[in-house]
């Protein structure tokens, strides 16, 4: 009783946990350095992205929607979420950095 309790209790700390730690790793910071709206393509110098184990550089993104293209512009410091989308990298989210 008392292990199966302390299991529990374990399973629930894990729980509300996890949620938090992908939240914090998700955003990463970056500026614009081109927008390519016709092509629906960023470039960006971006900070270290540890899941694609990739340290800061400035390179050329493709975005997922092209309306992100339309807020914001060379200059902007954001932050930002890339996923891999049939094998380019592309951004999925984009906010301002505060
Ligand atoms: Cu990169």
């Amino acid at each position: 009783m008392k292990l199966s309790r302390n299991l529990m209790a374990a399973l629930i700390a894990f729980i509300l946990a996890t949620p938090f730690a992908v939240a914090q790793s998700e955003l990463i910071a970056g500026e614009i350095t081109k927008v390519d709206q016709s092509a629906s393509k960023i470039s960006i110098r971006h900070g270290p992205i540890k899941k694609f184990d990739m340290d800061g550089m400035t390179m050329v993104f493709r975005v997922q929607d092209p309306e992100i293209l339309k807020k914001v512009k060379v200059g902007d410091k954001v932050k930002f979420d890339v996923d891999r989308v049939n094998g380019q990298y592309t951004v999925t989210t984009m906010q301002p950095a505060k």
